[in-house]
């Protein structure tokens, strides 16, 4: 058992530091460090352009990369996170799927003194010292970025009731619960929307279409005037199935989605998405600039959010820098 423990950690440490550009380069300290990095998933564009972001970004600072993808399952990532300790690893990077259970593992690497970067999604947790920085998205503002796109669409169209139907990202996730209460804070005491049903799509493509599936069939297109999905990838399964059943998003059905991948871009100018609150996954190097930070011993910011627009139909859209991930 040990045996094999410790031939799978000296596979990854091979696999961790092979494709690292970066190590032959005379870059002082950098050329002993690992960072330990628990992905979630595969599950949208977003995710898998976030990995590359990760992986590009450790090669040019010169760091070894042990990455494992953990296909959307919690247990994975705990078991990751102690593989990671297991290896002494310098730095962890996780992005964990959802907020609840982290404590017992991460108590673990505070334990092995390993600093902890948390990236893109958050921890829910009593104990703030389990984690020493949380780079990602303000969920929450983007939420209230899509409420503040229909405020003001319903605006210009004079429109006086609309119902919404929200198709929702992973259950207890940080983005799925930040986007719906900004998104609620905006245009929940606004009598002119109704959100007539929220339903988990997972983040997935395929879950996308079977909401919009669900929704047709329970209140028909004639009952749904605005879609709001928490990311593209399931914004685009819905769109195939609204468009198999005569339905044109854009014109019958408002289509409100968040992230920017570059099919959705390509709706949005289309006219077949509305609006686009831009959530973007290059935050690489700005992981591995806390990274460094961390390992001279500099004080490092505990949270940094970047900068992000929103793209809809009230924008000039033929711009061809617009063109998404
Ligand atoms: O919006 C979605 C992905 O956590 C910001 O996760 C991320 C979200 C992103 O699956 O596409």
């Amino acid at each position: 058992m040990r045996r094999g423990l410790a031939f799978i950690m000296i596979l990854m440490l091979l696999l961790g530091l092979s494709g690292c550009a970066g190590k032959q380069e005379p870059a002082g300290d950098s050329t002993s460090i690992v960072v330990g990095f628990s992905q979630l998933g595969a599950e949208s564009s977003w995710r898998i352009a976030n990995t590359a972001s990760m992986e590009q970004a450790a090669k040019e600072a010169g760091y070894g990369l042990m990455m494992e993808n953990a296909n959307q399952k919690q247990e994975k990532q705990i078991d990751a996170i102690r593989s990671f300790i297991a290896y002494r690893v310098d730095v962890i990077v996780f992005s964990p799927i959802v907020e609840t259970g982290w404590d017992n593992v991460l108590t673990e690497a505070k334990q092995a003194g390993i600093p902890v970067i948390l990236m893109d999604r958050m921890i829910e947790t009593q104990d703030d010292s389990l984690y020493t920085a949380y780079i990602g998205a303000d969920f929450y503002a983007e939420g209230r970025r899509a409420g503040e796109y229909l405020v003001r669409k319903a605006d210009a169209t004079g429109a006086e009731h609309l119902n919404i139907v929200e198709i929702c990202g992973t259950t207890d996730s940080t983005p799925m619960r930040d986007r719906q209460r900004g998104f609620m804070d905006v245009i929940g005491a606004d009598p002119r929307f109704t959100v007539i049903a929220s339903i988990s799509g997972d983040f997935l493509r395929s879950k996308g279409e079977e909401c919009m599936t669900d929704l047709l069939a329970r209140f028909g297109a004639d009952g749904i005037d605005v879609l709001y999905s928490h990311n593209d990838s399931m914004t685009l399964g819905a769109l195939d199935v609204m468009e198999k059943a005569g339905v044109r998003p854009g014109r019958d059905i408002l289509v409100i989605s968040v992230d920017g991948e570059a099919e959705a871009v390509r709706a949005l100018k289309d006219g077949r998405i509305n609006c686009i609150v831009q959530c973007t996954p290059a935050l690489g190097g700005s992981v591995m600039a806390l990274v460094q930070g961390l390992v001279n011993n500099r004080s490092i910011p505990r949270v940094s959010h970047p900068v992000e627009a929103v793209f809809s139909d009230f924008d000039d859209l033929t711009d061809p820098a617009l063109e998404g991930f």
